[in-house]
């Protein structure tokens, strides 16, 4: 199964494990291993990612941690495009939008984003999908039980990868069916969203499930509470446990991994990549 994802740009991600560095341009971001609310910041801490090996970088303006403000458009806009203006005069890096919004989503693609990363897959904006189409965007369908400010209440599943899986595949149909290319999809189970431990787990064991779609499957563990749940660390202290999570989202199928530690994860995954 083929794990290039042609661009709009005519840009191509090449077959190996990719790595989606974070960048967050929130001022209250929960992690992101150092704060950057200027985009000359952003821009070094990008530049940094770009060298450690990251394959493209994730852009996002508005928090998504539970209990998190709502952010307007205008803020959000406000908060990326600078940097992906300023970014787009420094690197063909593909950049990916993390917004729910369609007026963020394309003010972004019109400033040179590539993809759109969207936690709510098609279902936030009544027009996103048609963005997507029009403008021949690879889209991220995430899953996600509830919203942000209540979905960690006691979440529920009978069999947590058959309802995310069924869940992504009705959205990459709705996607296909408003004209987005089938070899544009990306799913992503959207651990932590909605989920318990035991659930996060119970997905990324049966994370093969996922993949045998054909899709390319997205994974973001990175620093996220069911390392704090499991081994009682910080999100400071997660790098490890992270990247061991990254690998075995790899060995069981995800093509492209989001991450804050981009030249530990590339490190890992280019060695398993290689036994593999
Ligand atoms: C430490 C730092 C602990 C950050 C937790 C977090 C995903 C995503 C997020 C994901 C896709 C996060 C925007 C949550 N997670 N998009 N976004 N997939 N596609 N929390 O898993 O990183 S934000």
């Amino acid at each position: 199964m083929s794990n290039t994802i042609p661009l709009a740009s005519g840009k191509a991600f090449p077959s190996r494990p990719l790595v989606m560095g974070i960048l967050n341009c929130t001022p209250d971001s929960f992690f992101d291993g150092g704060r950057h609310d200027r985009p000359e910041d952003a821009l070094r801490f990008a530049l940094q990612m770009i060298e450690d090996g990251a394959d493209v970088l994730d852009l996002g303006g508005e928090s998504t941690r539970p209990g998190s403000r709502a952010v307007s458009v205008p803020e959000e806009m406000a908060r990326v495009l600078p940097v992906i203006e300023l970014l787009r005069r420094h690197s063909d890096v593909p950049l990916s939008i993390d917004t729910s919004k369609e007026e963020v989503a394309r003010a972004a693609l019109n400033a040179g984003a590539d993809i759109i990363n969207d936690i709510t897959a098609l279902t936030g904006s009544p027009k996103m999908a048609e963005l997507a189409a029009e403008k021949n965007a690879p889209v991220i369908l995430m899953h996600m039980r509830g919203l942000p400010q209540n979905m960690q209440d006691n979440p529920a599943y009978g069999n947590v990868t058959e309802e995310v899986c069924g869940y992504l595949l009705e959205q990459a149909r709705f996607a296909e069916s408003k004209g987005i290319a089938r070899d544009k999809i990306i799913l992503d189970p959207g651990f932590g969203f909605g989920k318990t431990f035991a659930h996060n787990c119970r997905l990324l064991r049966e994370l093969p499930q996922i993949r045998a779609h054909g899709y390319p499957v997205l994974v973001g563990v990175s620093r996220k509470s069911m390392i704090g749940h499991a081994l009682g660390l910080e999100k400071e202290d997660r790098l490890i446990p992270s990247v061991a999570l990254a690998v075995m989202a790899f060995e069981r199928g995800a093509g492209i991994l989001r991450v804050h530690d981009v030249k530990e994860t590339r490190q890992a995954l280019d060695m398993a990549a290689a036994v593999i």
